[in-house]
């Protein structure tokens, strides 16, 4: 099976109830790029990636666009298998993992719909079809996020990201309180994100004035040497996101005990072909972490939901889907939805979604 046809587009998913508020971003609609390849058998399969805005990652989505049109010419007349085509693609551009992603992804889906098996399967197999979701708030008033927290622990989310940063560091301590007063005994886990927003100086008062609330920091700090340097003085457990930029940088975080875990995004890391052996490097170091994306629709979620399925089920913090933020499914039928906190792995062959291709207009190129 060879790719006979590439085609590119761009969509627009406006936030609900926006913006969507974090540390160093505010959101009020997001670009999403769709890449869909067609084979050479008729079959076609869908790719999406979406950076949620200009500041949270190296990623951009006009970027992500001109990177596509950059690599398509040369992925014409490819045979549709993963290894070969990332080692075609990074022969035709350096980097850009969050645009090759989207390539990526929708080899998967043409490559199980081909086989007649499901992308989790692809990915070794699931372990689970109803994925644990967790959910993530924007950074708000203490009061309003402790009581978004109990609405979505009452929902059933096992699992509440609560975001801060940008902002003087004692509100993003009460609100750190206020939402454990109120989730405190019910089994859920909380994450508190600071998205590279604060300074050491931050993260180690914050540590020191809450040792007794059990919640893991994720990218409290903008950089790997921030993150060493507080380190070894800091209670709480400490999990990567923003700066875990490929395996590369993986291997050295899990290898060196750097990090207690990671908050991953299936784009930043090149796809899902780099996921699954980040999964597995995870699986081997007992490190626990999410299968989340930056932002974007159903075939993001059907991605992120296929390789969260396969994770040890101790390890995998949650599957996060910009779904509550979105209004809408691309796929009419079989959309990928979160209902009482948890996913279900979609059915079928591929991703198991269909998007109903004429949401996305014409493509902004085709090859
Ligand atoms: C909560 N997320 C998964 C969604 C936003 O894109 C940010 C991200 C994170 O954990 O940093
Ligand atoms: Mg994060």
């Amino acid at each position: 099976m060879k790719i006979t046809e590439i085609h590119i587009y761009s969509h627009d998913l406006p936030v609900k109830n926006g913006p969507y508020t974090m540390a160093n971003a505010e959101v009020w609609s997001l670009e999403t790029t769709l890449v869909k390849l067609v084979a050479d058998n008729g079959l076609a399969g869908w790719g999406e990636t979406c950076p949620v805005g200009p500041t949270y990652a190296e990623a951009h989505s006009a970027g992500a666009r001109a990177a596509l049109a950059q690599i398509a010419p040369g992925l014409i007349g490819a045979d549709v298998q993963p290894l070969p085509i990332h080692r075609r693609m990074d022969g035709l551009l350096n980097g850009h993992h969050y645009a090759k992603a989207a390539v990526d992804i929708a080899l998967h889906d043409l490559l199980g719909k081909h086989l007649g098996v499901s992308v989790s399967d692809l990915l070794g197999g699931a372990v689970t079809d109803r994925v644990p979701s967790y959910y993530a708030t924007g950074v708000g008033a203490p009061d309003e996020i402790a009581r978004l927290a109990a609405e979505i622990r009452a929902e059933g989310y096992p699992r509440i990201q609560v975001k801060v940063g940008g902002r003087p560091v004692v509100v993003d301590i009460e609100t750190i309180r206020k939402v454990w007063e109120t989730i405190r005994g019910s089994g859920m886990r909380l994450a508190v994100d600071g998205n590279r927003g604060w300074t050491t100086r931050d993260a180690l008062r914050v540590s020191r004035e809450c040792p007794d609330i059990p919640f893991i920091m994720e990218q409290p700090c903008n950089t790997i040497e921030d993150l060493a340097k507080i380190r070894p003085q800091i209670g709480h457990a400490i999990y990567m996101d923003e700066n875990s930029t490929s395996l590369n940088t993986v291997i050295t975080a899990a290898g060196t005990g750097l990090v207690d875990g990671f908050g991953m995004k299936v784009t930043r890391i090149g796809g899902l072909m780099q996921m699954r052996a980040f999964r597995d490097i995870c699986e081997a170091r007992n490190l626990p972490h999410t299968c989340d994306d930056s932002w974007g629709g159903d075939i993001i979620a059907a991605a992120c939901t296929h390789i969260g399925a396969t994770v040890r089920p101790d390890l995998l913090e949650g599957v996060w889907l910009a779904a509550p933020y979105i209004e809408g499914n691309y796929d009419p039928e079989d959309g990928i939805r979160i209902e009482g906190g948890h996913i279900m792995r979609p059915g079928g062959v591929g991703l198991g979604v269909v998007p109903d291709e004429t949401l996305f207009g014409a493509p902004v190129a085709s090859f």
